[in-house]
């Protein structure tokens, strides 16, 4: 080794030691777009409901063995230690049988549910237990207490968990609670309250309204949000890139559902080949009915129903199907709103900088 070189590794070993770093040795510091580790993902139903029925042997819920009886995803390019569909998403499958409760607790992070399978589940937040049917939309929004019950005779019921939990750990702001002392909190309003003040576009009781950080509405139905889609299809082009696409809103404020959390359902007509396009925030689909593919950064995912699929940030993407298809789909884009960090390229072809993704798409057919 030369003087000169030694000299050059003692410097970065002195630095390091001194728990710096040299801004000119780290690539993230002039990187002309985001880096992203994440990967596009599938989690299949086809191989994850086995194991929600292996869990249900494996252990009992609402015991110290497990607060909840939930498998949570952890996408495959992330850190070790990290979990989440995206580095801010969590998206999980939960299983309840008949008879069971998982016992109510409240967190500063976010949830909400969309149900997959099965019927006679509630779940009770602020006092008023909320039937989940299959399609329908749930919040738990930031520190209300939530239990979840089935009072059903057959089916196991499950449903797909969304939370900003990887976003609230990385802030240092994950609080959580039990509920003193029961393992149900007290029912307290009728059921149907909620929509009844908060649905339906009226506000019932307008100084119950909470601001602007969650919707007071709680319970968003199949029914209104399918019927939605369909209106638009009956009336409207699809869009090129994102199909007929809704938004879950904020019934008091018209923004996103939660603060951290959007909300979406996307109806793909038989055929639609979607324009790509890519976007700062990260997101996650839930197959609802239908099946197709996505190419995602140059990897092509299939797709079927209830399977749930992780699209990265500022990666492109285009989705093909051949029946009419329905995705629900969480995203961050609250994350990055207040902060202007939000761009978006929606794009008529790929672009040449894009081969790797060019040619996957172009074998896909469709
Ligand atoms: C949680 O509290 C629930 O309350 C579900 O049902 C899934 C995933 C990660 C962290 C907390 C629930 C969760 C979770």
């Amino acid at each position: 080794m030369t003087e000169a070189a030694a000299e050059h590794a003692d410097f970065y070993e002195d630095v390091a030691r001194l728990n710096a770093v040299p801004l000119w040795s780290l690539a993230a510091s002039t990187s002309p777009e985001p880096r992203v580790f994440e990967q596009p993902h599938v989690w299949r139903w086809s191989d994850l409901y086995p194991q929600l029925l292996r869990a249900a042997e494996v252990v009992e819920v609402g015991t110290e063995q497990a607060e909840r009886r939930v498998l949570t995803f952890k996408n495959p390019g992330l850190p070790p230690m990290a979990v989440g569909a995206t580095q801010t998403l969590v998206a999980s499958l939960q299983i309840l049988l008949p008879g069971e409760t998982a016992p109510a607790h409240r967190h500063t992070y976010n949830a909400l549910r969309f149900i997959l399978s099965g019927s006679g589940c509630f779940t009770t937040v602020e006092g008023e237990a909320i039937p989940m049917n299959r399609g329908d939309l749930v919040l738990t929004p930031h520190w209300k207490w939530h239990d979840h019950a089935h009072d059903g005779q057959n089916e196991p019921m499950v449903w797909m968990d969304g939370l900003d939990f990887p976003f609230v750990l990385n802030l240092r702001s994950a609080f959580y609670e039990d509920y003193p002392g029961k393992e149900s909190q007290a029912v307290t309003r009728r059921s149907g309250e909620n929509v009844a003040q908060f649905g339906g576009g009226i506000v019932g009781q307008p100084w119950r309204r909470d601001g602007a950080l969650f919707s007071p509405l709680l319970v968003y139905s199949w029914d209104a949000a399918r019927g939605a889609l369909q209106r638009l299809q009956d009336t409207t082009e699809a869009d090129p890139w994102d199909g007929y696409m809704i938004e879950y809103l904020n019934t008091a404020s018209g923004g996103h559902v939660l603060a951290t959390m959007a909300a979406y359902l996307h109806l793909l007509p038989a055929g639609f080949r979607s324009r790509p396009q890519r976007r700062t925030p990260s997101s996650v689909f839930c197959v609802v009915s239908g099946s197709g593919f996505s190419v995602v950064a140059g990897q092509k995912l299939e797709w079927s129903e209830r399977d749930i699929v992780a699209l990265p940030g500022w990666s492109w993407h285009e989705h093909v199907v051949e029946k009419d298809t329905v995705l629900f789909r969480m995203s961050d884009v609250p994350m990055l709103e207040p902060f202007g960090l939000v761009r978006e390229q929606r794009a008529e072809r790929l672009p040449a900088s894009q081969p790797e993704q060019q040619q996957v798409a172009a074998g896909a057919g469709g």
